[in-house]
């Protein structure tokens, strides 16, 4: 038996373990409930007596010469690991490329949040719109240039006439329609015009449009809400002026001015020395408006706004050519948002 332990032991030491799977074979072979180690354990019972002392001690030490073997190799081969695939815990993760948030987006997200902190309500509609609500029922007479081809992107035309919405008022005349007063609701949306695309027109571009409408409601109501408006959007410091105009849906009509944000009003390049730039259109909700949309035009009264939001991103961000909007040049887009 001295002879089998000393044999077993060189087999040991000479056994190669260079991968999980050796290291499992060693395990079973030597160390194993069915193992030699354990094996021979059991044949202790048939050594006589005056040598089971000595064959013990050399058992003993066989175990812990298979026992050492295997936890260097499995030491030794879980720091291999580490080494192969050299991973530093502590370096910084890489960076994760975020989108940015579009200007228009922001500035849309601005004016609704202005809008609805003194209670008014977001309305949507479809773009492809019917005569009536983006003509007949706001008052614009049938001879009106914007029924021009020229003007507007007819989809269908004759008895039943469809449209790309030339204005997001068709929206509100959905509203007037479905809802009673009062009403306070803006519609944010894409609009569409037949022009020739250039730095300072295009196509389609983005509105928000307001109504107001309840018993009493008089021209001082619109000129607060548009004050307020403008101070929110512009700073404390701004100032509105209003300027007489025309529109088919509104009577009295005014343009809106604010005062210049680059020189407070003094002059500069950008207001054409005027101190004055031009942000919106507003006026009292004719009362045919009204009317058409079975709305009492003797007992309610309404003011109605609306502006361009490429317009006011303009003045916000000095973008001075309409078409970056729509080009998604990333070296434009990511200015917007800032560093987060
Ligand atoms: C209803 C009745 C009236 C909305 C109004 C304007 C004046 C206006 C322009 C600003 C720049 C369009 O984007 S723009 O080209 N808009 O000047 N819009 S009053 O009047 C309404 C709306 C809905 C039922």
């Amino acid at each position: 038996m001295n002879e089998k332990i000393k044999e077993i032991q060189a087999e040991i030491e000479a056994f190669k373990i260079s991968s999980q799977e050796n290291l499992e074979q060693f395990r079973i072979k030597f160390l194993g409930s069915k193992g030699i180690v354990k094996g021979l354990f059991g044949e202790l019972k048939t050594v006589a007596n005056e040598q089971k002392r000595e064959m013990g001690q050399l058992l003993n030490a066989l175990r812990k010469t298979a026992q050492d073997h295997f936890d260097n190799a499995k030491e030794s081969m879980e720091s291999q690991v580490d080494e192969d695939s050299k991973v530093d815990v502590s370096r910084p993760g890489d960076q994760i490329a975020v989108g940015a948030r579009h200007p228009l987006s922001i500035v849309r997200s601005e004016i609704i949040e202005i809008f609805s902190r003194i209670g008014f309500m977001v309305s949507e509609g479809p773009e492809i719109e019917d005569d009536w609500h983006n003509f007949s029922a706001l008052n614009f007479p049938p001879e009106h240039p914007a029924r021009d081809m020229q003007d507007t992107f007819f989809i269908e035309k004759g008895e039943e006439e469809i449209a790309l919405r030339t204005h997001t008022s068709s929206v509100q005349v959905r509203v007037m329609e479905n809802e009673k007063p009062p009403i306070r609701t803006i519609s944010p949306g894409r609009v569409y015009r037949n022009e020739a695309i250039s730095a300072r027109a295009h196509c389609f571009f983005h509105q928000v449009e307001g109504l107001y409408i309840d018993k009493d409601v008089s021209f001082a109501d619109l000129k607060q809400t548009l004050m307020y408006f403008a101070k929110e959007m512009f700073g404390e410091k701004a100032q509105i002026r209003l300027r007489p105009s025309y529109f088919p849906f509104t009577e009295p009509s005014a343009e809106v001015d604010v005062s210049c944000t680059i020189c407070n009003g003094k002059g500069c390049n950008v207001c054409k020395y005027t101190g004055w730039l031009e942000i919106l259109g507003c006026g009292m909700v004719d009362p045919n408006v009204l009317d058409s949309s079975k709305i009492d035009s003797k007992t309610y009264s309404g003011f109605a706004f609306g502006m361009g939001v490429e317009r006011i991103a303009q003045l916000k961000y000095r973008v001075n050519d309409l078409r970056l909007y729509s080009e998604n040049d990333v070296r434009f887009l990511k200015q917007f948002t800032p560093e987060m």
